[in-house]
């Protein structure tokens, strides 16, 4: 069995050779994106066993995107090319280092990956592993992705663990398309990540309490709370509560010099994801998310090898105020 299998949209993203407007930066560097990718292939870093089920174009790109992939270790056997359709590619702009402003420019409307759907996809293949890992985004992507979003997110007799990340993209979502979409997708996962702030732009929650209050279902609801911390409410912590009700833990973020918050979302999801794998208490899940996070923090990339695992269960164990 599979550790853990990612569903989602990747894409050929450039990174900017230079800070600027996307009006003025003259070039860009090729990498590559994907929130579930991401997080497939950090846990791939990581030791786990991975696949990433997808779609890409038969094109220049979907090649790249497969075998770089692909080169992470993860299995990529069930990612499916579309001769008629393109791979999808974003550019971005350095953006802020303090406040992580940045400009996204996406195509990837009417990408190969935009038509998954639960007959484009191999659900056999997608449901095989111990942990599946969705996320908001493909909820955005068309009404094919969406319904396939519900399929993989209802309730099932021996489903795997379900992990949704909730990464509303403000950018991603037209007239008409409500993210309260993903309030309902986020109550069939058992793990969930979503950000303070993207609760509050998304579903207009204010504050973690609120977040678990309207997602009473899942097992574990994680909201991260940005530069200070990260808070999982839990049914069953297994280990040390900050909270008088015993089903909060939080643990404080680790301060770091951030080059670029993308993919650290991913990172911290990976790392939590991992230590879950491993059986570890809430509070080190949190401890393992945030050293993934900061690795990410301080590089351009949305990728970056995680501490190796030795490292960061020491670091994880120390008894230091650093951890709050
Ligand atoms: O989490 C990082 C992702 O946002 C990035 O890789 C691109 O998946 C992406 C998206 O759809 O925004």
């Amino acid at each position: 069995v599979v550790d853990v299998v990612a569903l989602g949209e990747s894409m050929v993203t450039f990174l900017p050779a230079r800070p600027g407007r996307l009006a003025d930066v003259p070039a860009f560097h090729r990498s590559i994106g994907g929130a579930e990718s991401n997080v497939a292939c950090a846990l791939a870093a990581a030791g786990h066993t991975t696949r990433w089920v997808s779609r890409v174009g038969a094109d220049g790109f979907g090649d790249h995107l497969v075998e770089a992939i692909g080169a992470y270790g993860v299995d990529v056997s069930y990612v499916r090319r579309d001769p008629s359709r393109p791979t999808g590619v974003y550019f971005r702009t350095a953006g802020d280092r303090a406040d992580d402003t940045h400009e996204v420019a996406y195509y990837r409307a009417g990408s190969a990956a935009s038509a998954m759907s639960p007959t484009e996809v191999d659900l056999e293949a997608a449901r095989a592993g111990r942990v599946l890992h969705l996320s908001g985004i493909t909820a955005a992507l068309s009404p094919d992705c969406l319904d396939l979003m519900r399929e993989l997110t209802a309730p099932r007799p021996g489903r795997p663990l379900v992990s949704f990340d909730v990464n509303h993209r403000p950018g991603l979502w037209g007239e008409g398309q409500d993210p309260d979409v993903l309030l309902d997708l986020a109550r069939g996962a058992d793990i969930v990540f979503v950000g303070e702030d993207e609760a509050r732009q998304a579903w207009g929650l204010h504050g973690a309490r609120a977040v678990r209050e309207a997602l009473p279902e899942p097992e574990i609801v994680v909201v991260k709370q940005g530069k200070g911390g990260a808070v999982a409410f839990a049914k069953d912590t297994d280990g040390p509560c900050e909270d008088a009700d015993g089903t909060a833990t939080f643990v404080r973020a680790l301060h770091v010099d951030v080059v670029a918050a993308v993919g650290a979302g991913d990172a911290f999801a990976a790392g939590f994801l991992s230590s879950t794998l491993r059986g570890l208490p809430v509070r080190d899940r949190l401890r393992h998310g945030h050293l993934a996070a900061a690795a990410t923090l301080t590089t351009p990339g949305d990728l970056a090898p995680p501490p190796p695992r030795t490292l960061a269960d020491r670091l994880a164990a120390l008894d230091d105020p650093a951890w709050g």
